[in-house]
């Protein structure tokens, strides 16, 4: 939330500093057409997978913030690195901890999601050989309008190194 919302702010920012250079100055090199010559769209920003054994599932971070005038629903993901990639949920029973499969998650208009320890993530079932810290891997994110999403994460160890 935090990450998405600093990240729109300081868009805005640039584009109150573009308008008002302006009308004094050369134009920046951040004009307002350039800006508004981008597309709306979901942007992904910092993303990470943790893990922690090569035998254990291995989780994956990243903050997804949605700048169109529409909600977006991410339904999936997969990896050529993980097998099944599931979408999961931390949740607080107690004093443990649960995980919970989650069918789809909103990422409201103009608004963003943050997956993060302790909340949501996505579960890398069975993580290849390959995946070990330093290294990166291709995750697509899957919406229900049939939009997808590619990038690559680095791999960190347990300790998020
Ligand atoms: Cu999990």
């Amino acid at each position: 939330m935090k990450v998405g919302s600093s990240l729109l702010a300081g868009l805005g920012l640039m584009l109150v500093l573009a308008a008002s250079r302006a009308s004094a100055a050369p134009a920046p090199i951040c004009t307002a057409s350039s800006l508004t010559a981008v597309a709306p769209a979901l942007v992904l920003t910092d993303p990470w997978i943790r893990t922690i054994l090569p035998s254990l599932p291995a989780s994956g971070y990243f903050t997804l913030a949605n700048q169109t005038d529409q909600d977006a629903t991410l339904i999936g993901a997969s990896s050529p690195g993980c097998g099944m990639l599931m979408l999961n949920r931390t949740e607080r029973h107690g004093d443990n901890d649960a995980m919970v499969d989650v069918d789809a998650v909103t990422i409201p208009a103009h608004g963003s999601v943050s997956f993060a320890p302790g909340g949501y993530h996505l579960m890398c079932m069975d993580a290849a050989a390959s995946m070990q810290p330093g290294s990166r891997i291709l995750i697509t994110l899957r919406f229900k309008d049939g939009q997808r999403l590619s990038q690559l994460f680095p791999v960190r160890d347990a300790r998020g190194r």
